[in-house]
C-alpha cells in the first residue's frame, strides 16, 4: 500500500468511512496526538474506549492499553498501528513466573497496576492506575495481605503513601528508570525557581527531589494550577506537547537521562507512526484479539477498580 501525500486527510476520511475513533496516549508523537479524537493516560483512554459508539477503536499506544480497550469492548474492532509496540514494564512480569510467585502467598490478594498484560490482569483481584492506587490500597482491610505487581517503584511509593506493607513484584519501566538523579540536581541549579514534577514509576532517588508526584493527567493539571513558570518533567517527554498547548507561556524541560541520548522517549510508544496508523485503518489490521476466558477473567478486576475508585 502506498502512503498518500496528505496522510492526515486520508486518516480523517478513513475515520468517517470506518466509523472509527482514534485514541492516543500522551507519550505518542505530537503528530499522532494531533489527529486523535481523544488524548489521555491509560485509564482515561480505556474509559473513552468503554463509552464510545464507534465501531472501530484505533489505539495509538502500546499493546497492553489496546488489550484493555478490547477487554472492555469485545464486540469492537481494536487496531494497534504496530503490534510490536510492547512495554518493558508489562514484559517484566511474565504470567508463568508470576503464577509461581503468587502461589507462595496463598492468603494474599493481588493488586496490579493497569500496565500489565491481559494474562496478569486475569491473575489479579483488583486493577489500579497511578491515579487511584493509594485510594484502592487504603480500602483493603489491614489484616489482608497484598501482592502488588508489576511496578516496584509505584509499589514502593504506594506503600509509603498508604502506610501499608505489600509484597512487591520486582518489575520496572525502562523509561522511568533512565533519569539521572545527579544530572537532575545539576540542572536544577540553573533554574532556581523551577519545580520538578515526576511520575511515580520513577526511582526513589528521583522522586525525593520532586515537588509534585502524580499520574500523567495529574501532572497536566498541576502545571495549569501552579503559580510557577518553569517545570522539569520526569516522565516520558511526549506529554510536553499537551503541556505546551495548555500553557504556552510556561517552560517545560525534560528531566535528563543518564546517557546523552533521547532514551527517555519510550521506544515502544514511538514505534507507532502516522503512516502505520493510516495503514492499520486502511487494512483493518493488526487487530487485538484474546481468548474469551482470559478476557472475562481480566474484566473482573477491572470492574473492581471502577467500583473502588
Ligand atoms: O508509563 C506509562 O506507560 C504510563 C504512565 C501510562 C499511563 O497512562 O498511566
Ligand atoms: Fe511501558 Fe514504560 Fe513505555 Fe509506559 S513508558 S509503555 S510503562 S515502557
Amino acid at each position: 500500500d502506498r502512503i498518500p501525500v496528505d496522510v492526515v486527510a486520508a486518516i480523517q476520511e478513513l475515520k468517517q468511512s470506518l466509523n472509527a475513533v482514534i485514541l492516543a496516549h500522551y507519550y505518542q508523537d505530537s503528530e499522532i496526538q494531533d489527529v486523535a479524537d481523544f488524548i489521555g493516560d491509560s485509564l482515561e483512554l480505556s474509559r473513552r474506549a468503554a463509552s464510545t459508539d464507534a465501531d472501530v477503536i484505533v489505539f495509538a499506544g502500546v499493546h497492553f492499553m489496546a488489550e484493555t480497550a478490547k477487554i472492555l469492548n469485545p464486540n469492537k474492532l481494536v487496531l494497534l498501528p504496530d503490534l510490536a509496540a510492547g512495554c518493558s514494564l508489562a514484559d517484566s512480569c511474565p504470567p508463568d513466573k508470576f503464577a509461581v510467585f503468587k502461589a507462595q502467598y496463598p492468603d494474599h490478594i493481588v493488586i496490579s497496576y493497569i500496565n500489565c498484560t491481559a494474562e496478569i490482569k486475569a491473575l489479579s483481584d483488583i486493577i489500579c492506575t497511578s491515579s487511584n492506587a493509594v485510594k484502592i490500597v487504603k480500602q483493603i482491610p489491614p489484616e489482608q495481605g497484598i501482592i502488588f505487581a508489576p511496578d516496584r517503584n509505584l509499589g514502593r511509593y504506594v506503600m509509603q503513601q498508604a502506610e501499608r506493607e505489600m509484597v512487591l513484584w520486582q518489575g520496572s519501566c525502562m523509561v522511568h528508570e533512565t533519569f539521572s538523579e545527579k544530572k537532575l540536581v545539576q540542572l536544577k541549579v540553573n533554574y532556581p525557581n523551577v519545580e520538578i514534577i515526576a511520575h511515580p514509576e520513577c526511582e526513589e532517588a528521583v522522586l525525593q527531589h520532586a515537588d509534585f508526584i502524580g499520574s500523567t493527567s495529574a501532572l497536566l493539571k498541576y502545571i495549569a494550577q501552579s503559580q510557577g513558570n518553569q517545570f522539569i518533567i520526569a516522565t516520558e517527554p511526549g506529554i510536553i506537547h499537551q503541556m505546551q498547548k495548555a500553557q504556552p507561556q510556561k517552560e517545560f524541560i525534560p528531566a535528563p537521562p543518564m546517557n546523552n541520548c533521547a532514551c527517555n522517549e519510550c521506544p515502544h510508544m514511538r514505534l507507532n507512526t502516522l503512516e502505520k496508523l493510516y495503514l492499520a485503518m486502511k487494512t483493518r489490521s493488526p487487530e487485538i484479539t484474546m481468548p474469551e476466558d482470559i478476557r472475562l477473567a481480566a474484566l473482573r478486576p477491572m470492574q473492581r477498580m471502577l467500583e473502588m475508585s
